[in-house]
């Protein structure tokens, strides 16, 4: 306190940086690469090939028939959801055949986003099982193509048989906001899971 009853303002504590890991995975053309092409602050580093006449018949593009790119390795992105949280996104090529890549880029991740195209659902299934028999917490986003929720959610979750524990929202990869508050979503869901698992309550106030 100074001689006029002012108190000296307080030195504001340093900010610790924290940053994680995040795996978009998803089926083929579920929109993992645009995904991470909305959200991400910095240009993201893809790993996009051109899809030729050799994968006809293997790449259903029914759904997707503008798509003439696929990831053969990997997208990178990073984006910053407050000034001490900084994710890094990595998404998975979707391709069957490139799967086996799979097991290092989760490897050291705090979660993962599963995009799903409710067109084809089935193609969901496999990462989530991926997720589910690594005991990585996963939520799944549901592109809305074109902007447009074809099914309930409630009937998307049971169609996946998944535990109403596991949070599923609607996304719409191409949105920014969209995207960032599918990433939100994760990294709560992943935290309140690393906290049960140690038997600790999540310190935020409620409400
Ligand atoms: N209309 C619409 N098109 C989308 C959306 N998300 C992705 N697309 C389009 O769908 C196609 C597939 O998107 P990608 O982001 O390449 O999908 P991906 O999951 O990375 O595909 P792979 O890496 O090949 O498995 C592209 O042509 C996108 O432009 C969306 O939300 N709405
Ligand atoms: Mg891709």
């Amino acid at each position: 306190m100074d001689s006029v009853g002012f108190k000296a303002p307080r030195q504001a504590a340093p900010k610790t940086m924290t940053s994680a890991k995040i795996v978009v995975a998803g089926g083929f053309g579920a929109g993992k690469t645009t995904f991470v092409g909305s959200v991400s602050e910095i240009v993201p580093l893809t790993t996009e090939a051109m899809m030729t006449d050799a994968s006809t018949g293997i790449d259903d593009l029914a759904a997707t028939p503008n798509k003439s790119t696929t990831t053969v390795a990997m997208d990178f992105g990073r984006v910053s959801l407050d000034e001490d949280l900084i994710l890094y996104l990595f998404g998975t090529p979707g391709q069957e055949r490139f799967w086996f890549m799979w097991d290092d880029l989760v490897r050291g991740a705090i979660g993962a986003v599963v995009l799903a195209d409710t067109r084809r659902l089935a193609d969901s299934f496999a990462p989530i099982d991926f997720f589910e028999d690594r005991g990585l917490p996963y939520i799944v986003g549901v592109n809305t193509f074109d902007g447009v929720l074809q099914h309930d959610l409630n009937d998307v979750r049971e169609a996946l048989s998944i535990d109403e524990s596991i949070p599923l929202v609607r996304c719409d990869a191409r949105e920014r906001e969209s995207t960032k508050q599918t990433l939100i979503t994760m990294v709560e869901y992943a935290m309140q899971q690393w906290l049960a698992v140690r038997g600790m309550n999540d310190p935020r106030p409620v409400g």
